[in-house]
């Protein structure tokens, strides 16, 4: 799928980035940082639904390498790894219902599991 491993890791970074990206823009509606926009939030959300399904093929094994932020561990417990991904999959199609419905405290909820998926997993596979 990747003719050399930097080419993933390239993938990856890129998105994860625009993962960010996407989920900063509802998160700063959800936190009351800049006004919430119902059309902008759903937009953002269906990108995300797709963005949040694309790093995971792009941890082939090999691929620990130059300077990547990965942590062996994502090698080392692939079925912990996947399982913590299927749950941001998961969380970010619930925040896409919410979006869909434009109900900010659905939004609100929602965005605070995404985060703590996000966040749960840089603990334990990206470092600092
Ligand atoms: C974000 C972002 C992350 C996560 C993380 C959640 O918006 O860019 O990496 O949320 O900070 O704790």
């Amino acid at each position: 799928q990747f003719a050399k491993p930097a080419d993933a890791v390239k993938y990856r970074e890129s998105a994860f980035k625009l993962m960010a990206t996407h989920f900063g823009r509802i998160n700063a509606m959800a936190q009351g940082k800049v006004p919430f926009d119902a059309k902008a939030a759903q937009a953002n959300a269906e990108v995300l639904s797709v963005i949040a399904k694309l790093p995971w093929d792009a941890f082939p094994a090999g691929s620990n390498v130059g300077n990547t932020e990965a942590k062996p561990e994502v090698w080392s417990q692939p079925d912990k790894f996947k399982s913590g991904a299927q749950l941001l999959i998961d969380n970010v199609a619930k925040l896409d219902t919410a979006a869909r419905a434009g109900n900010l405290d659905q939004i609100k909820a929602a965005a605070g599991e995404v985060g703590k998926s996000c966040k749960a997993c840089h603990e334990t596979y990206k470092k600092d």
